[in-house]
């Protein structure tokens, strides 16, 4: 980088660094990203919204990183919305280069309900502006739009690349080249130069960047089943997941017990006698009857859960638009403060877990996508079992895997969770179709069982768990 531009780029990192724009976390005290992953680093450039003429450089920087070369430019600019918008129109201003507009989403009212609304002529080559690239996601879905409104994309550029996968997802699944001013690792480096940081954090942020990539490669070089859960555990960014991965290394055991008995009381005294045998016990706190409900009860479950190292996971089913969901997960029952991690529907859309996402706040949270069904004539196609797999991947920070039928995906990330388990397999009440853990970890090479009825309606509730628990354990232990 030239001399005049490497200052030029110093003193905006540090201002934005004064100004708490760029932000590092000691170890445990991570940020939680837009994706729902922790990170030590946190890059924030809207407050350069405050001040024109920084921004106004910040934008010539960007123009001068994208460059085309041999005197060829493109035909438009277009910001990722909202924050990269004002760099876009800095550029388009500057460079009398025609202003693009994407909205955040479709036009529910008026004649268009097109994202992208433009009169350029199809064709136009535009080039998409974000300030901040860390996956690559929501570059992804600008260049989609554009190019569903007929726009040739095949540049983006950015402020900052957090070196966290986006480059590389861009270029060879979608065919867009992504320039930068600067990485992740050229942040700490200067910030480190002007004595802004110690040698210890930019270290230790530098590992963390360079080990996270949030992009799992699309073929793992390894078979993900191959992969024992303590090996995947290290190759997994949402802390709930590493953590029942390493429950279940630790305590030998890939058992759910889905606690579907009448009360809260009952529930407790089964949590501590099955506690040792399994890595999560499984809740639905709505059915309980509201007039015997105890909230403190549920307290209590969460510190037998601590101290018998299982998780509590709330089989809530969130279904309904993101805000309703952030009321459900917040409001009702307290959810997001006792349970580790919670079901979810995909069929209202990725809304479903940014309100998880926000809801958990700074809690290590984490939630299970349902992409398939036990129960007999359930509705779900194998379209809509992609589409779920598809949102999970667009959210691997938070999304911990799948409640489903067989495994779906080779990302050793996600973890396959099935209920509908019973050592005899059959049809159960209500519709409810039972597969034996053999069935389900060997031949489907699902990870996790669920067992309810199973352990709860069994004479001996310990016997019964000790037993589908070495069932599972066993299948896996034969598949590796
Ligand atoms: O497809 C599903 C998804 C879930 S989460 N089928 C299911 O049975 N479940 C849940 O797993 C169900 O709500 C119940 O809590 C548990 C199965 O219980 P069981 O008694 O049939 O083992």
């Amino acid at each position: 980088m030239a001399a005049t531009l490497l200052s030029s780029l110093r003193s905006i990192l540090l201002q934005l660094f004064d100004s708490g724009a760029i932000k590092f976390a000691d170890p445990g005290q991570e940020f939680t990203l837009k994706s729902g992953a922790k990170s030590p680093a946190y890059f924030n450039l809207r407050t350069l919204n405050n001040n024109a003429k920084l921004r106004e450089e910040a934008s010539g920087l960007m123009w001068q990183a994208c460059q085309l070369g041999d005197n060829a430019t493109y035909d438009c600019i277009c910001g990722v919305p909202l924050g990269a918008i004002c760099y876009a129109d800095a550029i388009s201003l500057a460079h009398d280069l025609p202003l693009v507009l994407k909205r955040p989403f479709a036009k529910q009212h008026g004649v268009s309900k097109k994202l992208v609304d433009s009169d350029l002529p199809k064709g136009s080559n535009c080039l998409v502006v974000e300030d901040v690239v860390t996956s690559g996601t929501s570059v992804i879905e600008t260049v989609t739009a554009l190019r569903d409104a007929g726009f040739v994309v095949t540049h983006a550029v950015t402020f900052i690349d957090r070196e966290q996968g986006g480059k590389e997802r861009l270029g060879t699944e979608y065919n867009v080249h992504l320039s930068s001013v600067c990485t992740g690792s050229q942040v700490l480096d200067i910030l480190y130069q002007n004595n802004k940081i110690s040698t210890e954090l930019k270290d230790y942020v530098q590992q963390y960047l360079s080990a996270n990539n949030m992009i799992v490669a699309k073929e793992p070089p390894v078979q993900a089943k191959q992969l024992n859960f303590q090996e995947r555990a290290l190759l997994t960014a949402n802390p709930v997941a590493k953590k029942l991965l390493n429950i279940m290394t630790q305590k030998s055991t890939n058992l759910i017990f889905s606690a579907d008995v009448d009360s809260l009381d009952t529930l407790l005294d089964l949590a501590s006698i099955v506690g040792p045998h399994i890595c999560a016990i499984k809740t639905h706190i709505n059915t309980f009857a509201v007039e015997n409900f105890k909230l403190d009860l549920i307290y209590k479950l969460r510190n037998v859960a601590d101290e018998q190292n299982f998780l509590i996971l709330e089989d809530s089913k969130f279904a309904d638009i993101g805000n309703t969901v952030y009321k459900q997960y917040v409001d009702g029952y307290h959810i997001c403060e006792w349970a580790d991690f919670v079901t979810a529907h995909a069929v209202s859309g990725p809304g479903v877990i940014e309100a998880l996402v926000k809801g958990s706040g700074n809690r290590d949270r984490a939630c299970l996508l349902i992409a398939q069904m036990s129960s007999d004539g359930n509705l779900v196609s194998e379209a809509y079992t992609n589409g779920v797999l598809k949102i999970a991947e667009d959210h691997s920070g938070f999304v911990a895997g799948f409640i489903c039928r067989q495994k779906l995906s080779s990302k050793p990330n996600f973890i396959h969770i099935t209920p509908g388990v019973k050592l005899a397999a059959g049809m159960g009440t209500l519709g409810q179709q039972y597969l034996t853990p053999d069935e389900v970890i060997k031949n489907r090479q699902s990870d996790v069982v669920i067992v309810g009825s199973g352990i709860y309606q069994a004479e001996d509730p310990l016997a019964a768990t000790i037993a589908y628990k070495e069932a599972a354990f066993a299948a896996y232990n034969d598949l590796l």
